[in-house]
């Protein structure tokens, strides 16, 4: 019998082929035609965007699964989930070495202020004058926050770069060589560039704030692959006018895809829309992955890659 599962964000075409070609039943929840499929409806589709609340789970009867095509389900209410019954998985590892280099892609452009020097090119200016000077990224310090997956795999590149790395997190791992600091403030005070790549939601909501942002100083550059909501976008705006701090990467923001337009005003800003782990091949793995959680479930095997909090 082929199953019924609701669509919460829009997904790449090629997700969409592989859930027909799996003969799943696929209902788009933004255009929902038949009211009465939600109660037909035994698992959810969505990226790490999908908004997957409380009062949609109530709608949803008969919904066991709900699987998230992204590393991040900040946006699911797991305690909610979990208090139905419904297990959560997500698409951690494939999409790590992406976000990595969107990461260090990020500290390079905004050190070496690659987009504005392509500007400066495109718009003439290079008759006038030189561009100006830079400041060297090889050797600078790069803070961590968030030594998980993602955050090790900047680290390694980090190194390739002789940047001399320190981290904060939860705790301490004991395999690595690099100085925990136990307070996002404390290691802010100590680096060039602060690298954010912890998960969203209420525990880190407006993590990096104003007084990380002090911490952080006039020489040093703020990087966000993680989430919007861990960076107080008001006081990073107001840092970054009153350069209390040198300048900052985003791949990520408060209310995507509407951008403060101070911020996009702003000289000293490095802006990309949400692509750290948009790349055709690593897209592919993440919809395989989605797809074999669907089986799994479907199939009563064990979920491949459930979250932590469903382990
Ligand atoms: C995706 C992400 O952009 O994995 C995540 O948590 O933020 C990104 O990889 C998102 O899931 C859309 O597919």
């Amino acid at each position: 019998m082929a199953q019924e599962i609701l669509q919460v964000s829009p997904l790449p075409p090629f997700m969409m082929k592989a859930l027909h070609e799996a003969e799943y039943i696929v209902h788009d929840h933004t255009h929902i035609k038949d009211p009465g499929a939600l109660s037909k409806v035994t698992a959810i589709v969505g990226t790490g965007a999908a908004k997957v609340d409380k009062k949609l789970l109530m709608m949803l009867p008969n919904v066991k699964l709900i699987a998230i095509c992204g590393v991040g389900y900040d946006g699911v209410d797991v305690a909610a989930a979990k208090e139905k019954g419904i297990l959560v998985t997500h698409t951690p590892g494939v999409l790590t070495d992406d976000v990595a280099d969107l990461a260090f892609a990020l500290v390079l452009s905004i050190g070496r202020r690659i987009p504005q020097a392509d500007k400066f090119v495109r718009n003439g200016d290079w008759v006038d004058d030189a561009f100006n000077l830079t400041h060297k990224v090889s050797g600078a310090r790069l803070g961590v926050v968030g030594m998980g997956r993602i955050g090790r795999a900047i680290a390694k590149r980090a190194t390739a770069f002789d940047m001399p790395i320190a981290y904060t997190g939860r705790a301490a791992k004991t395999d690595l060589p690099y100085p925990f600091y136990k307070t996002v403030g404390d290691l802010a005070a100590q680096v060039d560039y602060l690298v954010v790549a912890v998960p969203g939601g209420d525990d880190t909501k407006n993590l990096i704030g104003a007084q990380v942002l002090q911490a952080l100083g006039n020489t040093g550059y703020l990087i966000n692959v993680a989430r919007g909501s861990v960076v107080d976008q008001a006081m990073l705006v107001q840092a970054l006018k009153e350069k209390t701090i040198a300048g900052a990467a985003l791949d990520v923001f408060w209310d995507e895809p509407i951008i403060d337009p101070e911020l996009r005003r702003l000289p000293n800003v490095v802006l990309t829309p949400h692509i750290a782990s948009a790349t055709v091949e690593t897209r592919q793995a993440m919809a395989a992955l989605t797809l074999d959680n669907l089986q799994a479930f479907f199939e009563r095997r064990a979920l491949l890659t459930p979250v932590p909090e469903c382990q």
